[in-house]
């Protein structure tokens, strides 16, 4: 197979890829990263010193391409399917960017820093850096809330990129700061998103793992009645 997925099926980042992937049915072969084991984290850094996941491996080409929207972008050029997940449109596909980077920049980051303080050493938690993300959670919520309020999707009415990058960060964000009975666009959003077969089935991948989430019991309580975990 060509394309190799390095990648943690609870990774946020890593879930808006595979979501990509299972929207066109494009074969991958999954190459799970273990932050915890030396082995793995080298084989990461040698193919992205950065150190983030995930990073795709395109072995047709010999290309490694890292951060999601390049992939994203790479895959819907490259290996193009049902589902046009930039839009051919240049002005759509820019506001597609647009939303894609939005709910990285201003959900996904305020959430995983929320979830990276759980696990600092005691004396080195950053609670203003908290409070900090959790307001910036609060103003994107309102601002998502709004736009789904007429929206099926991120796009309207197409399934694209930037829900990709919705689906995963709303998810785990509502665990770390829930919506709150104010949202319910927002929360209307998240569930056609949950029920969305490409996520749903990145879900049941990351379940086997839902016990090294630092929220893993808030993450259950909250889901238990859509996900049955
Ligand atoms: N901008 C990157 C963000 C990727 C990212 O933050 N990935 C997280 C996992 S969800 C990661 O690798 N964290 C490990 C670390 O920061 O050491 C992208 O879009 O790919």
């Amino acid at each position: 197979m060509s394309l190799e997925l390095h990648f943690h099926p609870l990774s946020s980042f890593s879930q808006k890829v595979v979501i990509a992937f299972y929207e066109n049915d494009t074969p991958f072969t999954p190459r799970l990263v273990e932050f915890g084991n030396e082995a793995s984290r080298a084989a990461l850094l040698a193919l992205w010193p950065v150190g983030k996941i995930p990073v795709l491996r395109d072995l047709a080409r010999d290309r490694t391409i890292p951060e999601t929207s390049i992939i994203i972008e790479y895959l819907a050029q490259h290996y193009p399917g049902r589902t046009k997940l930039v839009p051919a449109d240049a002005d759509l596909a820019r506001q597609t960017r647009l939303r894609d980077r939005f709910f990285d920049l201003y959900v996904n980051l305020p959430m995983q820093k929320s979830v990276g303080d759980t696990f600092r050493p005691a004396g080195k938690n950053d609670p203003q850096g908290v409070e900090e993300a959790k307001a910036q959670l609060a103003v994107a919520y309102g601002m998502i809330d709004a736009d789904m309020a007429t929206n099926q999707w991120a796009m309207g009415d197409p399934f694209t990129m930037a829900d990709c990058a919705a689906a995963p960060a709303l998810l785990y964000a509502n665990v770390v700061a829930p919506f709150g009975a104010g949202h319910k666009h927002l929360a209307a959003y998240l569930e056609r998103l949950m029920a969305r077969p490409s996520f749903a089935r990145a879900l049941e991948d990351a379940k086997p793992y839902i016990a090294l989430f630092p929220m893993a019991d808030k993450f259950r309580a909250t889901y238990s009645r859509v996900l049955g975990w």
